[in-house]
C-alpha cells in the first residue's frame, strides 16, 4: 500500500467532531501529524484567526505536511489565503469526502455520481479560483492562472451536462429494476443511517451475505439488494450509502439515484448506533433524519433500529432513545448486528408490518367488538 499523506488537520475543539474528521482523514489516506482546533473556524480571512493562522504556518515549517485538512467548507478566497500563507495544499471537509469517495467508487454508477460531485465542487468555485489563480498561483491552485475565468467554467459545465446525461442511462437501468421487482409483488425494505452505524453488518446477518464492512467511513458506495425470508414471506433487502453530517446537497444530489430506494421503500429501517455517548448519537440521528426527510420517507414506515446494543445494554439503548425522542414509537428495537442479538424480533416486526395489518386491524375490531359487549 502507498504511504499515507502527512496532514495537519483543522477542527473544532469537540471531541466527536475530532474523531470523525481524523476518521474521515484516514479513510482519505491521510495521517494526521498534528490538530489545531478553534472555536470558530469560518472566519473571514483564513477561516482561523489571525494568530491561529501563523501557528499553522510555523507547525507546517516545522513538520512539512503534504496537505492542511479544513475540517468545514470554506472559500475559495480563505482557502488561497491560507495556502499562501502556509505554502501547503487545503483540503476542506468536502474536498476530503470527495476525496473518499474516489477511492472507493466501484461501481460505474458511483464513479460517474462521484465524477459529478467533483465537477459540482468545482464548478462553484471555478471563476473566483481562477482570479485568484491569476493574482498569483498558491498550493491547489497551480495551472489556473492560464485560464479565462468564464472559459473555464463554462469547460466545467459542459463536462458535468455530459455526465449527468450518462447518469440519467444509469437510472433509468436501475428503475427499470425497480419495475422488475415491483412486478414480482415483494415488498422492498431499506436499509439507511449515519455512516459505520452497522447497516451493512445487520445486511449480512439478515441476509447471510459477506458484504465488506469496515470501522472506517463510507465503506459502502452502491446499493446491493438481496431477497430474505421472513418466517415464509420473502422481502427484499437493501443496504445503502451511509450519512454524514455537513454533507452538501449536491452531494446528496450525485447520490441520489442510490438514495432513491428509500423513497420506494415500504419500510425504512434507520440504523442507529446506539452505544456512542447520547449527544453524539443525537448529533448523527439529526443527520441522519435530514436526509430522510428529502426523500420523504412518512415517519410511520421507519423502523429505529438501536444497533450495537452488544456494547451497552437494552435499558441504556432505549433510554437514549428516549432522549431522542423516539421512545413512544413501537418500531423501536434495540439489536445487534454482530451477534444476532433481536434479529429474530427484528424480523417478526418486519413480518406484521408488511404483511400483518390486516389481521391486526382484523384482531383490534374483534378486540374492540368483545369490549363493547362487555
Ligand atoms: N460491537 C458491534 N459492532 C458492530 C455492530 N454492527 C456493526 N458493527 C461494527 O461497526 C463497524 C461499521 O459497520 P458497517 O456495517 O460497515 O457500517 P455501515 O453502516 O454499513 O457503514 P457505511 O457503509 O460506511 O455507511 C464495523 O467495524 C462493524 O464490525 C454491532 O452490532 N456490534
Ligand atoms: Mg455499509
Amino acid at each position: 500500500m502507498a504511504a499515507s499523506r502527512k496532514a495537519i488537520l483543522i477542527t473544532y475543539p469537540v471531541e466527536q467532531v475530532i474523531k470523525e474528521a481524523v476518521s474521515l482523514a484516514d479513510a482519505a489516506g491521510y495521517e494526521i501529524i498534528d490538530t489545531l482546533t478553534q472555536r470558530q473556524i469560518t472566519r473571514s480571512r483564513f477561516g482561523i484567526g489571525r494568530g491561529k493562522a501563523e501557528e499553522v504556518k510555523e507547525l507546517v515549517e516545522e513538520l512539512r505536511p503534504d496537505v492542511i485538512i479544513f475540517d468545514e467548507v470554506i472559500k475559495p478566497t480563505q482557502m488561497y489565503n491560507l495556502a499562501s500563507l502556509c505554502k501547503v495544499q487545503i483540503v476542506d471537509r468536502e474536498r476530503l469526502i470527495l476525496e473518499i469517495f474516489e477511492r472507493r467508487a466501484s461501481t460505474t454508477e458511483s464513479q460517474i455520481q462521484i465524477k459529478l460531485a467533483q465537477l459540482r465542487y468545482d464548478m462553484a468555485r471555478a471563476r473566483e479560483k481562477v482570479r485568484l489563480a491569476r493574482a498569483g498561483e498558491q498550493p491547489g491552485f497551480y495551472g489556473l492562472g492560464k485560464y479565462e475565468a468564464d472559459v473555464y467554467y463554462l469547460d466545467i459545465k459542459r463536462r458535468a451536462a455530459v455526465l449527468k446525461k450518462k447518469l440519467e442511462r444509469e437510472e433509468t437501468r436501475r428503475q427499470l429494476h425497480r419495475d422488475q421487482r415491483a412486478r414480482a409483488g415483494l415488498p422492498t425494505v431499506s436499509l439507511a443511517g449515519y455512516t459505520s452505524a452497522g447497516k451493512t453488518t445487520l445486511f449480512n446477518t439478515l441476509t447471510g451475505e459477506t458484504k465488506a464492512t469496515d470501522k472506517h467511513v463510507f465503506t459502502t458506495l452502491s446499493t446491493f439488494t438481496r431477497a430474505i425470508d421472513l418466517h415464509g414471506d420473502k422481502v427484499l433487502l437493501n443496504d445503502t450509502v451511509g450519512f454524514i453530517s455537513k454533507l452538501p446537497a449536491y452531494m446528496i444530489d450525485a447520490f441520489k439515484s442510490t438514495l432513491d430506494e428509500l423513497t420506494y421503500a415500504s419500510i425504512v429501517l434507520l440504523v442507529i448506533d446506539i452505544s456512542e455517548p447520547v449527544e453524539e448519537t443525537a448529533s448523527k440521528y439529526d443527520s441522519s433524519l435530514d436526509v430522510i426527510n428529502e426523500f420523504k420517507v412518512p415517519g410511520t414506515r421507519i423502523v429505529y433500529v438501536l444497533n450495537k446494543v452488544d456494547l451497552t445494554n437494552p435499558e441504556d439503548a432505549f433510554d437514549k432513545a428516549g432522549q431522542l425522542g423516539i421512545l413512544d414509537s413501537r418500531r423501536v428495537l434495540p439489536v445487534s448486528a454482530r451477534t444476532g442479538y433481536n434479529i429474530n424480533q427484528l424480523k417478526k416486526l418486519l413480518r406484521s408490518m408488511l404483511f400483518e395489518t390486516e389481521k391486526v386491524k382484523d384482531a383490534e375490531v374483534k378486540e374492540r367488538m368483545e369490549k363493547e359487549q362487555t
